[in-house]
């Protein structure tokens, strides 16, 4: 049975296509030893908007609110490791196109209009690779990468186990 007032830990986000993943897992390979807390392939993915816990009888609201969003696709160009020292996450990640920015302000426009609480950072494109990174990678850039994004997805993270993809919606062409 499903519990309707459980809290659900849940995020929009990019979550890669086959050969994106590959070419991520390629890329991580790069700078492979950074820490031993290496994010598992089966969750590479690149946050759009993190809601964080939310009541679990607001997420059929929040998938129906979704369902009626509609944004253009674009190309993510990932050409840079990075590193943040509150996080202490290394990621792979580059420059936020126009689109992808306006995606996620629909979205968090979107858990407004359902009064949702969540805090909303500043969006900064990156596919998290290791965490529990001491100090900024001393690394050459990667080769860069075009990631053509043409759908998102509302991710549930659960403890211990593999993010779970909840719904995906396609972007338009
Ligand atoms: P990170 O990869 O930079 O750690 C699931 O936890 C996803 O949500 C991760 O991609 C994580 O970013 C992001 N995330 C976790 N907590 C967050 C927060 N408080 N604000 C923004 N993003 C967060």
């Amino acid at each position: 049975m499903p519990e309707p007032n459980k809290i659900r830990r849940v995020f929009f986000a990019c979550w890669p296509d086959p050969r994106t993943r590959a070419a991520i897992i390629e890329r991580r390979r790069l700078i492979d030893g950074l820490s031993p807390r290496r994010v598992p392939d089966h969750n590479l993915h690149l946050t759009l908007l993190f809601l964080g816990n939310q009541p679990g009888e607001r997420l059929p609201d929040l998938l129906a609110a979704a369902d009626r969003l509609s944004a253009p696709g674009f190309d993510l160009h990932l050409d840079r490791f990075g590193w943040f020292p509150g996080a202490r996450v290394a990621w792979l990640g580059g420059p936020a196109p126009e689109a992808a920015q306006t995606l996620v302000e629909q979205l968090s426009d979107l858990g407004r209009a359902l009064a949702l609480r969540f805090e909303q950072r500043r969006f900064h494109p990156h596919v998290t690779l290791f965490r529990r990174v001491a100090a900024r990678p001393d690394v050459p850039p990667p080769p860069p990468l075009t990631w053509p994004v043409r759908e998102f997805a509302l991710i549930e993270s659960i403890p211990s186990r593999p993010y779970q993809v909840l719904r995906t919606w396609p972007l338009t062409v």
